[in-house]
């Protein structure tokens, strides 16, 4: 790894939001890619962060400022990342579930998904299941993301796929859940469509149900 890429990994998890700014400005200028600084410093970072956490070392903020760090580090890459030019393949609604505050696998995720070209609805974090129903009456997208990243908050995926086929529009919707602690299997207990365990994957998924519908 780069000293740069050291250093960006090494500030992110100290939450030094400043530095890890300019280090994000200064990497980029040197032509170190935006995908490099997000898998080989970014990421790692917060998961090392989240590992401190489980052993002790950590408690809630640090985690907090090591994510804020990291969040404006996205910001700058935001545009590198999603300014592809690919043309509009479909509509994609997301948001966090209710009781979960966790939002940068969430954005992370709509980054990937606008730079492949889908038009994103971001409804933002502790969405309740009124909120999705609502929200998919209102925008009628091709898919509705739904992000859970606490074991706790995973079961809001169930709910909310129950109250949208009360409101009449789970038939019309593909449903694609995703977030850390989510598996496949997971995914098919609650009935989704579709499950992705990373951002990039999430886009193929996203892609091939779109396909899918649209030939079936
Ligand atoms: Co919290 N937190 N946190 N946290 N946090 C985790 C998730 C945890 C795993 C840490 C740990 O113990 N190792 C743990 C959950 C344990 C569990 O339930 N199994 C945890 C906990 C316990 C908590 C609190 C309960 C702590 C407390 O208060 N005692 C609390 C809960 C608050 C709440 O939500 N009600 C809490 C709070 C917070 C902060 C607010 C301080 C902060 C969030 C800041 C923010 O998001 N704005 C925070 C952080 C930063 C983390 C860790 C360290 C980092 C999360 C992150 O951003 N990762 C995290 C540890 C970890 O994940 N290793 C942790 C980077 C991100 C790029 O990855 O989020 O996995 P990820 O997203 C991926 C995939 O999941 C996937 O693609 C993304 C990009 O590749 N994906 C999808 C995500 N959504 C998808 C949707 C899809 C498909 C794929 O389709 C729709």
């Amino acid at each position: 790894m780069s000293d740069l890429l050291s250093e960006l990994y090494e500030r992110t998890m100290e939450g030094n939001a400043p530095r890890v700014l300019e280090l994000t400005n200064q990497a980029l200028a040197d032509g170190i890619s935006p995908d490099s600084l997000l898998f080989d410093a970014l990421i790692p970072a917060l998961e090392e962060v989240g590992a401190r956490f489980e052993r002790g070392d950590y408690f809630v903020p640090e985690m907090l400022i090591a994510g804020r760090a990291m969040s404006g580090a996205l910001d700058v890459l935001r545009p590198l990342l999603a300014d592809t030019g690919a043309e509009t393949v479909g509509k994609f609604l997301m948001g966090t579930v209710k009781g979960d505050v966790h939002d940068i696998g969430k954005n992370l995720v709509n980054i990937m998904l606008e730079g492949a070209g889908f038009q994103v609805i971001d409804i933002g974090v502790q969405v309740s299941p009124e909120k999705f129903v609502e929200a998919v009456k209102e925008h009628q997208p091709d898919i509705v993301g739904m992000s859970a990243f606490l074991t706790t908050t995973m079961p809001m995926f169930k709910v909310n796929i129950h109250e949208l086929g009360k409101a009449g529009l789970r038939e019309g919707v593909i449903v694609m859940v995703g977030g850390a602690p989510v598996t496949q299997e997971y995914a098919d207990v609650v009935g989704a469509d579709g499950y992705a365990a990373d951002a990039a994957t999430a886009v193929r998924i996203a892609k091939d149900l779109i396909a899918a519908k649209r030939s079936a």
